[in-house]
């Protein structure tokens, strides 16, 4: 089993797709262990974007993460994260697949609608950056063996 953090940015949350983006997860079978909405901090986004610091979108990008509230998640499933960022689709949304998340809601890089983690230890480091150990849930599915 593996978590991944997720996290549907101002734009998600703004045109009111947080259930579409939940929906989706639920349906491939992901768990949701954790989930809150919530408005970043500048401090928080700085660690998140750690890896982006310096390039010339980077300012944009906290001045963007920042800017409303976000719909925070940690899913755990077999390979959560690579799961999840099949079902998220590609950074710019004009050249992610249709039927991802990003392929049929998004038009641009800088709205791209969600965050993924990108590896194990990203997801484990992000989840740590926006949740307590005791804000996750710890629970088996009755349908589990199916997925
Ligand atoms: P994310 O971290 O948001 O899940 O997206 P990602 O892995 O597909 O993309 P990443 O390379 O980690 O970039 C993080 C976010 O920065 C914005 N970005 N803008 N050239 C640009 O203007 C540019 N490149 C990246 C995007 O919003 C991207 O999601
Ligand atoms: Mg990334």
């Amino acid at each position: 089993m593996e978590r991944t953090y997720l996290m549907v940015k101002p734009d998600g949350v703004e045109r009111g797709l947080i259930g579409e983006m939940v929906g989706r997860l639920e349906r491939k079978g992901l768990k949701l262990v954790g989930a809150k909405l919530m408005k970043v901090t500048p401090e928080q986004a700085a660690r998140h974007y750690a890896e982006h610091h310096g390039k010339d979108f980077y300012v944009r990008l906290i001045a963007f993460i920042t800017s409303g509230p976000v719909f925070a998640m940690v899913w755990e499933g077999d390979q959560a994260v690579g799961a999840a960022r099949q079902l998220i689709g590609k950074t710019n949304g004009l050249e992610a697949a249709p039927g991802t998340i990003r392929g049929d809601f998004a038009l641009h890089t800088n709205y791209n609608l969600i965050h993924g983690s990108d590896s194990h230890d990203n997801a484990e480091r992000e989840i740590g950056i926006f949740f307590s150990e005791h804000e996750l849930v710890s629970y088996d599915k009755a349908i589990q063996v199916w997925i």
